[in-house]
This record gives structure tokens, C-alpha cells and sequence, in this order.
């Protein structure tokens, strides 16, 4: 069975309380519900983890070196400016698909740029929670 991790940065916590238009109106725990359900679909172990700390989310991710068989990332604001989100993908070498719930090529400039992805193999942008499924579905593949 494949072990995959799911990271999520800063604020998606706060999921459903504002901005229901860019993000949806389901909160964070219906996001974790809804991937936890796909993953059993799929045969797929998953763990999720959620902080909005950079560090803890680089600690996360050298912590899954030799545990996990890929990580599906959603690194938030922390896309946009984390070069440290970046080498820790790049030292562990895990394989990552980056996923998006808004399509940050249609927002704000400052969104486009997104650094955490130059070190993913795929990503799903603009999807709401489906993106996580399409994700997971990559793997599978
Ligand atoms: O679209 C995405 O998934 C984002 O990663 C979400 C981030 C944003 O900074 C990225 O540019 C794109 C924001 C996370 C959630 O922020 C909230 C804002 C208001 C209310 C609830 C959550």
C-alpha cells in the first residue's frame, strides 16, 4: 500500500470561515474528511498535516524522508515565498504533486510565482478539494 503525506501551510485551518467565494464554504475538517475518503477509494495510506509555521512545515517534510512513497503539498502564502519549502522537497527527493484550491494564475501577481512547485512532478490548481483526489489519483498512476 502506498504511504503518502499531505502538507498543508498557513490559514487553511481557517477553512470556510471567510472568503467562501475563493475557497468554498466546506471547513478545514471537511478538506481532511473528504481526503481521507478518497485515499481508502484508492487503497492509499495517507497522513495529513496542517501548521502555519514554515519550519515545522520544512521539519514535516525532512521528517518524511524514508517514510513516505510521496507528498502531496498545498504550502498556502508559503508558496509564493519559501525557498526553505523548496530545498527541504529538493533534499528529500520525495516525489510531490502540488495542489492549489483557487487558481492563483487568475489572483493576484504576487500568486503566481509559486517556489515550492519547481520541485513538484505535477500540479493541481483551481480545483477546490478535488484537486487533492486528482493528486491522489497521480500517484496511483
Ligand atoms: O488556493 C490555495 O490553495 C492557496 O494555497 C490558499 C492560500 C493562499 O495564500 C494561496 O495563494 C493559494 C490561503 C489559505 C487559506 O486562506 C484563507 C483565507 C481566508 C479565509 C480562510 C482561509
Amino acid at each position: 500500500m502506498k504511504k503518502i503525506l499531505v502538507i498543508n501551510g498557513p490559514n487553511l485551518n481557517m477553512l470556510g470561515i471567510r472568503e467562501p467565494d475563493i475557497y468554498g464554504k466546506q471547513d478545514y475538517e471537511a478538506l481532511c474528511e473528504y481526503i481521507d475518503e478518497c485515499a481508502k477509494k484508492l487503497d492509499i495510506a495517507v497522513d495529513i498535516f496542517q501548521s502555519n509555521h514554515e519550519g515545522d512545515l520544512v521539519d514535516e517534510i525532512q521528517a518524511a524522508y524514508g517514510e513516505y512513497d510521496g507528498i502531496i503539498i498545498n504550502p498556502a502564502a508559503y508558496t509564493h515565498t519559501s525557498v526553505a519549502i523548496l530545498d527541504a522537497l529538493k533534499a528529500v527527493g520525495i516525489p510531490a504533486v502540488e495542489v492549489h484550491l483557487s487558481d492563483v494564475s487568475k489572483r493576484e501577481d504576487f500568486r503566481r510565482i509559486s517556489y515550492a512547485g519547481l520541485a513538484c512532478e505535477e500540479h493541481f490548481i483551481g480545483l477546490g478539494f478535488e484537486g487533492y483526489k486528482k493528486a491522489l489519483e497521480w500517484f496511483v498512476k
